[in-house]
């Protein structure tokens, strides 16, 4: 065996590579949430202006996804509306599948985990996106616990987010995180957010009022050389945010569809995200938009704070 040579794997846009070898403010996204998590053609559009968000909150975009054999640090417009137009046809790849799709060549979009673990290898030390995933209703049946969280476990990438939906048991998700050691910061808030809606009851382990605050932690997580991440969990805005009820009662429903039609692995948060955007009549979708831009315009800022 060769010794290990993960950069051999990474094809970094040459904005990406420039603007890390001369400490410009970087944000990472995923691109789950693009083939995966929204319907095309608004996948595209949100991908497009989480760029232009970023971009003018005055850091560099990066979204990162599997194409060709290497993870891709840094996409074109081109290979967005690739990976948009293509939705489920693309895999979806979390740390589990990267080697089977390097070595394969298979395009793939990436979740927080694999996204975390590309960021990382990069030097990017900071990632946007809309929700993470978490420890599923039922897991103490199922054992259905997102990778993501074992990322955040052991990668030292921060992941800004709007909390995680409530489609997930939001309490066990919380108590994982702290198991693991995985600092939980409420940005302007006291209550974990629960992505559609800015309240779960469940409160955070600390509060952050400024970009600046939330910098000031990830520099000494940093110099501590304590290994995994942080969830940065930032509320949607009070005007995005969607009605509890109805997003609840389709939750439920969705739930008990996806268990009637036994959906379940990789293929059950992607079904549950279209079917409560079915049942609510694209509300959840509008929400779902306007949380991610805030979390992009939130990650810019404090990546910005972390090279000044
Ligand atoms: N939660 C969302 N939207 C998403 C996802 C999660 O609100 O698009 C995606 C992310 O890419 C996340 C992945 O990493 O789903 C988690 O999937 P799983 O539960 O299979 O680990
Ligand atoms: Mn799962």
């Amino acid at each position: 065996m060769e010794k290990p040579s993960p950069a051999a794997f990474l094809d970094l846009a040459p904005e990406v590579a420039q603007a890390l070898a001369r400490h410009q403010p970087v944000v990472a996204l995923e691109s789950t949430i693009i083939a995966h998590g929204m319907p095309y053609p608004r996948n595209v559009e949100t991908a497009l202006l989480v760029e232009a968000t970023v971009r003018q909150a005055g850091a560099i975009p990066v979204t990162i996804a599997v194409m060709q054999g290497k993870i891709k640090i840094g996409l074109s417009r081109a290979e967005i509306e690739l990976l948009g137009q293509s939705g489920t046809a693309v895999s979806k790849i979390s740390r589990r599948d990267l080697p089977i799709a390097l070595a394969r060549r298979i395009t793939g979009a990436t979740t927080v985990a694999a996204t975390m673990i590309g960021a990382h290898l990069a030097g990017i030390p900071l990632f946007a996106t809309g929700g993470i995933g978490g420890v599923h209703r039922g897991a103490a049946q199922t054992f259905d616990i997102s990778a993501d969280l074992q990322e955040l476990a052991q990668t030292p990438v921060a992941v800004v987010c709007a909390g995680a939906k409530s489609i997930l048991d939001l309490e066990l998700t919380l108590e994982y995180l702290e198991t693991f050691g995985v600092p939980v910061l409420g940005f302007q808030t006291t209550e974990f957010p629960a992505f559609f809606t800015r309240h779960s009851g469940l409160p955070v382990d600390y509060t952050v009022d400024s970009p600046a605050e939330a910098a000031q932690i990830l520099r000494t997580k940093k110099q501590l050389n304590l290994r995994g991440g942080v969830v940065i969990a930032n509320p949607i805005p009070p005007a995005a945010e969607a009605d509890f009820y109805r997003i609840d009662l389709a939750t439920r429903q969705a739930l008990g569809e996806a268990d009637a039609r036994g959906i379940k692995g990789k293929a059950i948060t992607p079904f549950l995200l279209a079917k409560i955007e079915e049942l609510t009549q694209g509300a959840s979708l509008e929400a779902n938009i306007q949380l991610v831009l805030n979390n992009a315009r939130l990650a810019a800022e404090i990546a910005r704070e972390l090279v000044g």
